[in-house]
């Protein structure tokens, strides 16, 4: 038990929130590493959400409301670490919710699948017979009602082929990566460069917030955004940190 006077608390908690995924059979061996990965480039943005993940927020809630199809794709790691908020946003915007893994397992898919419904969430829909082209691994496999059918995709911590594939399908893409140099980071339509832990529960306001707005605001605010530019501020918020 990590004491809540700890001043890595809500780190500590965090790993241990992924290690019990693991245990629970939920989050692949391989999102240990992934999410160690995550915590060094948390380091070097001092563990807070900065500007560039705020306004990269905004446009994810932007693109999320003024969706015909919206889905939030959900694997081992994101499921482990925000279950009961990916609930939360997919009845708020509405969206559908769908498994989507990288590394291969039925079970593991049922068991995120289970998770996510005790955790709130209404229907969680299963890869089956829909194709996301370009792509050869598992995560090929997709819902034709879900992510095959989608106009825009939540898909954060991603491993960078499926983000390119889905943009060459035509989605906008939105994924949350603390790696502004990844591939997915790249290209994503919406890249917020923020812990998923902090991004979700802000991006669940910002879709409270800007659902009421009018279509032609929306797409207004939208064709405003840079993700090149944001992903640059990130970058350069780090270099003058430690210069
Ligand atoms: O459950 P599966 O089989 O789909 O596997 C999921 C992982 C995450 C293991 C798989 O997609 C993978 O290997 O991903 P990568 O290629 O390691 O990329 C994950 C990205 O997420 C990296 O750029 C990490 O820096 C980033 N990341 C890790 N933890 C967090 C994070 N970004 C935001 N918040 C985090 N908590």
């Amino acid at each position: 038990m990590i004491p809540k006077s700890h001043p890595r608390y809500l780190s500590l908690k965090t790993r241990d929130n992924i290690v019990n995924g693991v245990k629970m059979g939920i989050t692949s061996e391989h999102g240990l590493i992934a999410h160690g990965r995550g915590e060094a480039f948390d380091y070097l943005i001092g563990e807070k959400t900065r500007k560039f993940g705020l306004e990269a927020i905004d446009a994810a809630a932007f693109l999320l409301v003024s969706a015909k199809n919206p889905v939030i794709s959900v694997n081992g790691n994101f499921a482990a670490l925000c279950a009961k908020d990916i609930a939360s946003l997919g009845k708020k915007i509405p969206a559908k919710i769908e498994v989507n893994i990288f590394h291969t397992s039925k079970k593991r898919e049922v068991k995120i699948r289970d998770f996510l419904i005790k955790n709130g969430a209404k229907e969680v829909l299963m890869p089956s017979t829909g194709i996301v082209k370009y792509i050869d691994h598992n995560r090929r496999y997709c819902n034709p009602l879900g992510i095959g059918s989608a106009d825009v995709v939540f898909v954060p911590l991603e491993d960078g082929d499926r983000c390119q594939a889905l943009r060459k399908m035509g989605k906008e893409v939105i994924t949350v990566d603390l790696n502004p140099l990844s591939r997915t980071s790249k290209s994503a339509s919406v890249t917020i460069v923020d812990n998923v832990i902090r991004a979700m529960p802000l991006l669940i306001k910002a879709v409270e917030r800007y659902r009421s707005f009018s279509k032609m605001e929306l797409n207004a605010r939208i064709r405003k955004y840079d993700n090149k530019k944001i992903l640059s501020k990130s970058l350069n918020y780090i270099s003058k940190r430690f210069s």
